[in-house]
């Protein structure tokens, strides 16, 4: 919810698309390919099979995949002021899933965790402080990022779609199709949604997309394929995932599977790089 008050975001993100939308044609407007600046790195446990990330406040949330080895644990973003919590720190809340489930996509809604399973077809209703399951729900289909937009639950199921379920028992509400100049965009993975708009990993690119919630259009996107080539990763399945909003920094962290580090980076439109 409070992202909707980002107005730096807004304003920085949806310029071009304001500008779009006095237009009195209806017309795919032009994907805007911005660059980005690295704003600090922080050590990321190599243990985590990153599948969904969130911050609130000081606090990261995150789920692990993998069958027997899925969980979700909490830590901090910083020890002190402007201090990066050490990687030998305990997590702060860890809850290990049962072996049969693989943990997916996870979003932060009214203190409630809300935890995607893969293709078990089951999401885990969490207390965000003590991780007590509150609520677990059946939905079709698997399940790959989760993030919302205030009222719903936005989920990814690894194809072009988004759904959108009600948080109050999880039942589907609206069905998305995602396309990039009218081609559909496969293999969305994590989600976050900032500022009006849903950001998107795609399983094995190392780009994130920016889409209109309202056309599915991808009107924005990244590519971090110079920032991916510094990460010491040692397969070829610990992929870019991992999307967190940062509100207090104004920046995304994103990270990877397994990845060592995560990264706080501030995108800029390609127009403003000339006056950064
Ligand atoms: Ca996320």
């Amino acid at each position: 919810m409070k992202n909707i008050f980002l107005f730096c975001w807004l304003f920085c993100l949806s310029g071009p698309l304001m500008a779009n939308a006095g237009a009195t044609v209806s017309h795919t407007p032009d994907v805007v390919h911005f660059d980005y600046q690295i704003l600090a790195q922080r050590s990321h446990k190599t243990t985590l099979f990153t599948q969904g990330l969130v911050l609130d406040g000081n606090t990261f949330y995150e789920s692990s995949g993998l069958y027997g080895q899925s969980m979700l644990v909490s830590y901090p973003r910083e020890e002190s002021a402007n201090k990066w919590a050490q990687l030998t720190a305990n997590f702060t809340q860890k809850d290990k899933l049962p072996d049969r489930y693989f943990a997916e996509g996870l979003a932060l809604l009214d203190d409630k965790l809300y935890l995607l399973t893969w293709q078990e077809g089951t999401v885990f209703v969490y207390d965000r402080t003590t991780f007590a399951v509150l609520d677990r729900w059946r939905y079709s289909g698997e399940g790959w990022g989760l993030t919302h937009n205030g009222e719903q639950l936005i989920r990814s199921d690894g194809s072009e779609h988004l759904h959108f379920h009600s948080p109050e028992d999880f039942s589907l509400e609206k069905t998305l199709d995602v396309q990039e100049s009218g081609r559909p965009v496969q293999r969305l993975n994590e989600l976050e949604f900032i500022a009006g708009y849903v950001w998107a990993n795609i399983w094995h690119e190392n780009r994130l997309v920016q889409i209109d919630p309202a056309t599915g259009s991808v009107v924005g996107s990244v590519d971090l394929t110079a920032l991916t080539a510094q990460v010491d990763i040692d397969s070829s399945e610990s992929v870019l995932n991992g999307i967190a909003y940062d509100a207090e920094r104004d920046g995304m962290w994103v990270t990877g599977k397994k990845w060592p580090s995560m990264y706080l980076i501030k995108l800029i439109k390609p127009a403003e790089e000339s006056s950064e």
